[in-house]
């Protein structure tokens, strides 16, 4: 079918694209220790030190983005990190990293909130010669001389995979309806993770046709988000066949609300959601999500690599992918006991 044949081909050029990127991902695994720390920021040891600071703790996701940063960027691995956390507060993460210019840090590391506002900051670190490395949500910017790296998830691919795995599942259902309404909750509006599961998403279905957007509100990513949307949703009386959640929390703050309503997640309303958190694959087992889309969070090695290689001036590319995978409900049993989040 044309949409079918379009859409796929959008996704086999997204994953050669990947391919390429991951093999050159990176840097080496670098062990050798950079020298040149900065005394004011606390360095004496000759370590590195670097200011991250995260963007917010609310989602399962983040706190093991968390744990992986803060296990890899240690002082054995040559890091001495400062970390912060911004809570979700722009303003906020804007002056954390302000703070680790005037601190002399020997590099800056970050999760941008959202994606666009950062070229005066970005430009003040560039200016005080500190380089910075950016994890998991992209900057919008026009000057890439700004950053020296970016680690992270491509998104808008994460968007086509999640759709076009919907696309097949609801043609297997077999179902007599010719178009399926569906509410989308959004993450943090302006974060690049948003911004391309979104996009992936309503281009790939929007594109198949049978379709219908019928909610789409930002949740935050957390789990309150899922709640307080899928209560609208029933307020509305809004009759959905399908939810997507581009996060997990979001999606079992849904399901909390479904289940007390008498509605059965998974078989009433098919649901697919984003990143692939332990709690998610139980959701799978259990019938209650259809499909997760993996983002992968585990990338403090990454990072501690990036460290190194950019401290002893060698090349790195400019954009890295990590791997994700898809899993549909069917596969989650295999998985679950191995997956570290
Ligand atoms: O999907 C979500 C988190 O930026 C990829 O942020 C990340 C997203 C992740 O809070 O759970």
């Amino acid at each position: 079918m044309k949409y079918t044949n379009k859409s796929k081909g959008v996704l086999v050029c997204f994953l050669l694209v990947l391919c390429a990127v991951v093999t050159v991902a990176c840097g080496k695994d670098n062990q050798k220790k950079a020298g040149s720390s900065n005394d004011d920021a606390g360095g004496s040891k000759g370590l590195i030190t670097v200011g991250y600071v995260q963007s917010g703790t609310g989602s399962a996701w983040s706190l093991a983005n968390v744990e992986s940063i803060q296990q890899n960027c240690t002082e054995e691995n040559g890091i001495n990190l400062i970390y912060e956390c911004a809570e979700d507060d722009f303003d906020n993460q804007l002056s954390i990293v302000r703070s680790f210019i005037e601190q002399k840090v020997d590099l800056i590391s970050f999760t941008p909130i959202v994606s666009e506002g950062w070229d005066d900051v970005l430009k003040a670190a560039k200016d005080a010669g500190i380089p910075v490395i950016i994890m998991d949500r992209m900057v919008e910017t026009d000057d890439d001389t700004l950053f020296e790296c970016w680690i992270g998830s491509n998104f808008l691919l994460e968007g086509y995979k999640a759709a076009d795995w919907l696309i097949d599942y609801m043609k297997s259902l077999n179902s007599k309806k010719d178009s399926y309404n569906v509410a989308l909750l959004q993450g943090a509006i302006g974060s690049s993770a948003e911004i391309g599961r979104t996009q992936g998403v309503e281009e790939m279905l929007n594109t198949a046709g049978n379709f219908k957007f019928v909610y789409k509100e930002s949740g935050n990513f957390n789990r309150d988000g899922g709640i307080e949307n899928m209560q609208k949703i029933i307020d509305k009386k809004l009759d959905i066949d399908i939810l997507i959640a581009e996060n997990d929390d979001m999606a079992l703050g849904a399901i909390e609300v479904m289940e007390k309503n008498g509605i059965k997640p998974g078989k009433d309303i098919v649901i697919v959601s984003f990143d692939g958190i332990h709690d998610a694959f139980e959701a799978m087992i259990n019938g209650k999500i259809n499909c997760v889309m993996e983002c992968n969070p585990l990338t403090g090695k990454l990072l501690a690599s990036a460290v190194q290689t950019v401290m002893n001036g060698d090349p790195v590319s400019k954009k890295n992918y990590v791997l994700e995978e898809l899993f549909p409900a069917d596969t989650a049993a295999d998985y679950i006991d191995n997956r570290k989040y």
